[in-house]
C-alpha cells in the first residue's frame, strides 16, 4: 500500500533499524521504544490489523517472527511480552498489523 509507513519500511523507502528478516516478515526497532529492547515485526504484506483478520499463514509469520527477534535478542529465556494493539481504543497508531516484542524489563499486569 503506496502510502503506508510500514510498507515503505518493508521495500526500503523509509529507513530502519533491521533486526531480523525472511520471506513473510521485517521486524525493526521501534523509533520509540518503551523498554530497552523494543522490536516491532511487520508482515510484508499490507494487512491493516488484527481485525481485519489476518488469517493463520499471516500471524504464524509474525508471532514465529516475533518469538525468533526475542531469541537474536538473547531475551527468550529472561522473559519478553508481545503486543498486538488493535483499533484507536488499543492505542494502534499505525494501520498495518505489527507485533511489539518489549524485554529487558519488568512489565506490570493489567498493562495501563
Ligand atoms: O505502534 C506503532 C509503533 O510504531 C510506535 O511504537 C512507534 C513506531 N514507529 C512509528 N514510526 C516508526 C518508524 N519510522 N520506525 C520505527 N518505528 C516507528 P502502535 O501499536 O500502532 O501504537
Amino acid at each position: 500500500m503506496e502510502s503506508c509507513l510500514f510498507c515503505k519500511i518493508v521495500s526500503g523507502e523509509v529507513p530502519a533499524r533491521k533486526v531480523y528478516e525472511d520471506d513473510a516478515v521485517l521486524a525493526f526497532h521501534d523509533i520509540n521504544p518503551v523498554a530497552p529492547f523494543h522490536v516491532l515485526v511487520v508482515p510484508k504484506v499490507h494487512v491493516c490489523g488484527a481485525a481485519e483478520g489476518p488469517g493463520g499463514e499471516v500471524w504464524g509469520a509474525v508471532m514465529e517472527g516475533a518469538v525468533r527477534v526475542a531469541e537474536l535478542l538473547g531475551v527468550n529465556r529472561e522473559g519478553f511480552r508481545l503486543v498486538v494493539n488493535s483499533g484507536e481504543q488499543a492505542g494502534q497508531t499505525i494501520p498495518h498489523l505489527h507485533v511489539h516484542v518489549l524485554a529487558g524489563r519488568r512489565f506490570n499486569w493489567p498493562p495501563g
